[in-house]
């Protein structure tokens, strides 16, 4: 068995059963390894960071490390932003990505790069394989190092001869450790800050933000008056009828401080202490009042459930004492000229039970929250590193992870450009995502930020760096040439009924919402 098959035994035998590809001549052993050991599923993305996008979306849903295959330097730096957003979403991703034969690399041949410096930024632990008898403990090891709490990157590098060289066979992995639990002293310690009956806010992210999670939490808000929040950005957030609701920190400073305002105490579940996106002349870079003090409960790789759970028993906070929301769709909206609250009410009132949004609305999405809020219970995917373009991919990840879910893919059309293949990999796996595609022909966001930063009255030339038409986008095009039925909307009544083909139909569908 040469070196390429003992890591692929070893993968699979480690729980990892999916790899999202785009290989070359240096992978060539571990695809055809991938042909002698069943298990795991091959996905081939045709750009970089629709890899790296849907093995983040597969490991937010799946609860597992997705891997990916990626041939040398120049494929992993394609695949960056995608990872650069799974690490700030603490997703368990495994990267093999071929290299060199080690006796090549001397020669400086043109794919030769610096393998291991343009992984390690994204990545919690790197490693390139000694020979062909390390490659199956290190795939092992680096299955371990994506698995650690909360979730991280881990990327093997993998020399050409060390794949097909003789191996001894496949490794196992050893066990793995549960997340630490918090000490007592800080539960102690909380539960006397929630006791104290001043403003306080209970800021989470993580596996807390899963249904139980949020019940525990919900309880604990119930018993002592805080007030649970959700960090700006969030790998998955469970929402909707049944869960306990929370609000969320919202990305415009204004209307973060306006929110935080008052609040003398922050407990801190997995979770940072809020900071803006970026900085902005004369405003604060730190969201919460001066005088608020923040504690924290328990760190994003420490059992966060469990340190709640401990509060809730704290505080004698019974578990049926959380409020939970309740079943209330929004009405579908009348007809007239299709705009972003009609599609957010529509959404809100056809969004089927136990749906997964992978949001990449930017803009257009800002209103989203409240019309879904009372929808059926679904899960919410948002983009948790800042880099556009991780929406189509992460969709097409989730998809792959729960095949029986149907995937609603909120998405802006400047963002989608970025990684649009991501749709062709839809079609070829016949993936049941329905896509809302903004098309607001712009770059609307960044226009409103150019006002932030204060640089008033934009001429032509800032302009055309912001508006993305002329020539228009066609996604109706695009969707179909990439093999995924597509219709436009350009009224209410237009939307209403291209959602319902989407959401009827069991594989890929796109609406090109014109607004
Ligand atoms: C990788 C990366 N490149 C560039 C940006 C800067 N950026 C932020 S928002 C944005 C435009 C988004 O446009 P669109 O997706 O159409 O959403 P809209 O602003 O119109 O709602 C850009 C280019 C970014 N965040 N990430």
């Amino acid at each position: 068995m040469n070196g390429a098959e003992s890591l692929v035994r070893t993968l699979v035998n480690a729980g990892v059963e999916i790899c999202f590809t785009n290989p070359g001549t240096s992978e060539m052993h571990f695809v055809a390894a991938l042909d002698r050991v069943p298990g795991m599923r091959c996905v081939l993305g045709l750009f970089e960071g629709v890899v790296t996008g849907a093995a983040d979306g597969y490991a937010r849903m799946k609860d597992k490390p997705a891997s990916t295959l990626l041939h040398l330097g120049p494929g992993l730096g394609n695949g960056l932003a995608n990872l650069h957003n799974a690490r700030k979403a603490q997703s368990p991703i495994v990267n093999i990505v071929g290299d060199h034969a080690t006796y090549h690399l001397e020669h400086d041949a043109p794919l030769t790069a610096d393998v291991e410096g343009i992984a390690w930024p994204v990545s919690a632990w790197v490693r390139t394989s000694r020979d062909a008898r390390s490659v199956a403990g290190d795939g092992a090891e680096a299955v371990a190092a994506a698995w650690t709490r909360p979730g991280q990157v881990a990327t093997l590098i993998l020399p050409a001869n060390t794949a097909w060289e003789e191996s001894d066979g496949p490794a196992t992995m050893a066990p793995l450790a549960g997340p630490p639990r918090v000490a007592e002293e800080r539960v102690k310690s909380v539960a006397a800050v929630l006791r104290s009956g001043e403003p306080t806010v209970i800021l989470m992210t993580g596996h807390v933000l899963r249904a139980h999670g949020l019940e525990v939490a919900g309880a604990i808000a119930a018993a002592s008056g805080a007030r649970l929040m959700g960090q700006m950005s969030n790998a998955r957030l469970a929402r909707g009828a049944g869960r306990v609701s929370i609000e969320r920190v919202p990305y415009p400073v204004d209307q973060a401080l306006g929110m935080l305002a008052g609040v003398k105490n922050m407990v801190l579940v997995g979770a940072k202490a809020p900071v803006a996106f970026f900085a902005y002349p004369d405003k604060p870079s730190l969201l919460w009042p001066e005088d608020c003090a923040v504690h924290t409960l328990a760190e994003a790789h420490q059992d966060t459930v469990h340190a709640l759970e401990w509060l809730a028993d704290e505080l004698d906070a019974p578990l049926d004492g959380a409020v939970l929301q309740s079943l209330e769709r929004s009405p579908l909206p009348a007809d007239g000229p299709l705009d972003i609250d009609a599609i957010a009410q529509a959404v809100g009132a056809l969004l089927p039970e136990n749906a997964i949004v992978a949001d990449e609305a930017i803009g257009s999405g800002r209103g989203m929250h409240p019309f879904t809020m009372g929808s059926p219970p679904h899960d919410w995917l948002q983009i948790c590193g800042g880099a556009i373009g991780l929406g189509l991919p992460m969709a097409t990840g989730a998809a792959l992870a729960c095949p029986d879910r149907k995937v609603i893919g909120l998405q802006a059309d400047g963002s989608a450009m970025y990684t649009l293949q991501a749709l062709w990999t839809q079609a070829r796996e016949g993936l049941d995502v329905t896509t809302v595609l903004f098309a607001n022909r712009a770059y609307a966001s960044l226009k409103h930020e150019l006002f932030n930063v204060g640089a008033h009255n934009p001429g032509r030339t800032a302009l055309d760096m912001l508006e993305i038409g002329r020539p228009d986008l066609d996604w109706v095009a695009l969707a179909r040439g990439m093999g995924v039925e597509a219709g436009r909307a350009t009224t209410n009544a237009e939307f209403v009924r291209e959602l319902r083909a989407g959401l009827a139909s069991e594989g890929p569908y796109l609406i090109e919402a014109v607004i």
